[in-house]
């Protein structure tokens, strides 16, 4: 099967590839956005490619209490560990004075097997961290992570378990500078608050701002970290606002642009990309008009500067759309993405689930019409001399 389809494995360096099919069976209920499947769609994809004889495959074991707890307080764990799915009345969500931490709502719900679905999720984080420490992967890749909202003592959003804080604790055991990059359309408000008081991990997160009317709301052009010069974390978060129907050539002139400078004033050891795959055009929640190759452009962009990286996935809410993305994205870091045919392989699983046969539709295959772009040029320059008078205050 490899041969055939031409996929080796990359010469000098090293990708491995970080699952736990356990994590995939979890629900959040029928109707809700977040679908663990869409990890098993995207995993049975990137198989259908021939893409694994060209990685390093692990099956994750679940993170260990101990392991959480080193971003999470214990109060939080300790009641995420016992709290019942039935602890929610039906009728009265939110209303039970048992539930805490933000737990229990529409957005968090609980659910069977919560736990082990969010120490699956850190487990997969933390073994992709290890293997960058230990010099054994360049780039790793874990797209059951990047559940970036998840705070110490508050789940968000989705997130209950902050697997990419985790990881980076890990990373930074070993590399003086990480760089924590977040293309998710939302706003990477949990990774940001975590490191919000140190200058060893700058975070940038391009995603949709409306204070009002847009999850987590926060994210502004001059939320840049605390504002005392006498706290090291200062400068050190970069916040990319943009509105609806950004497309591939303005988004990656911006990315290149600002992840260009900071890399060179910055300098990481190690690099975390966060890949939500809901920036793409026609996903369920998102707002933007992003093609499968803009935001693999992002990946590249990322590899091409030599640094070791790990992959997460995180939001992304139209399941054939997500799986499109992270295929192209595991063959950008295996360096097969000229190999691989644009058309769906024959034999792939839920062919029929992707609509169209191709790896790459277009916006008119996908949305019908483009959603209407709100990002003028002026806003696009607006930000690049904001971030590039920002640098200044970053110790290179
Ligand atoms: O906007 C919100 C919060 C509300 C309260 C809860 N209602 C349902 C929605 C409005 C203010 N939450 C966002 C959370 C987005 C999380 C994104 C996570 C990630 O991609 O960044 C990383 C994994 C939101 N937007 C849409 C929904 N919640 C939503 C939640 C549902 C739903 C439909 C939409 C929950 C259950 C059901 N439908 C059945
Ligand atoms: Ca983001
Ligand atoms: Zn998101």
């Amino acid at each position: 099967l490899a041969e055939s389809s031409g996929i080796t494995r990359p010469k000098g360096y090293n990708v491995s590839f970080h699952c736990n099919p356990e994590m995939e069976k979890h629900h959040f209920g029928m109707t809700h956005p977040m679908k663990p499947w869409r990890l098993t769609l995207s995993k049975s994809l990137i198989y259908s490619y021939g893409m694994s004889f060209a990685m390093d495959n692990y099956l994750t074991r679940a993170a260990t209490y101990e392991e959480l707890a080193s971003f999470h307080s214990t109060d939080y764990l300790d009641f995420l560990g016992t709290v019942l799915p039935e602890a929610v009345p039906r009728d009265l969500e939110n209303q039970n004075p048992d539930l805490k931490f933000n737990l229990g709502g529409s957005d968090c719900p609980l659910f069977d097997g919560l736990y082990d679905y969010c120490s699956m999720s850190a487990g997969s984080a933390l073994d992709a961290a290890r293997k960058i420490v230990s010099q054994q992967s360049d780039i790793a890749i874990a797209w059951g992570g990047g559940l970036h909202h998840a705070k110490k003592a508050e789940a968000s959003g989705f997130c209950y378990i902050n697997d990419i804080v985790i990881a980076i604790l890990e990373l930074l055991r070993f590399y003086p500078r990480v760089l924590y990059i977040d293309i998710d359309v939302h706003h990477g408000d949990g990774v940001e608050e975590a490191f919000f008081s140190t200058d060893r991990v700058m975070t940038v997160s391009f995603h949709k701002y409306d204070p009002n009317n847009f999850f987590p709301g926060t994210g502004a052009l001059d939320d840049n970290g605390p504002k005392s010069e006498h706290n090291p974390g200062a400068h050190h978060a970069v916040n990319v606002p943009l509105q609806d129907g950004i497309t591939d050539e303005q988004y990656d002139s911006l990315f290149n642009n600002i992840v260009g400078r900071i890399v060179e004033k910055f300098r990481p050891g190690a690099i975390a990309l966060q890949c939500g795959a809901d920036s793409l055009a026609g996903d369920r929640l998102g707002r933007f008009n992003l093609q499968v190759q803009g935001h693999g452009a992002c990946v590249e962009f990322c590899k091409r500067m030599n640094i070791p990286m790990i992959l997460f996935g995180g939001g992304g809410y139209t399941p054939r759309n997500v799986a499109r993305a992270w295929t192209y994205e595991t063959s950008i870091a295996i360096n097969c993405q000229d190999k691989i045919s644009p058309i769906l392989p024959e034999h792939a699983p839920w062919r029929e689930h992707f609509r169209q046969d191709t790896l790459f539709p277009t916006i008119e295959q996908i949305l019908g019409e483009a959603r209407a772009n709100k990002n003028t040029a002026k806003k696009m320059q607006d930000i690049v001399n904001h971030v590039t008078e920002q640098l200044r205050f970053v110790q290179s």
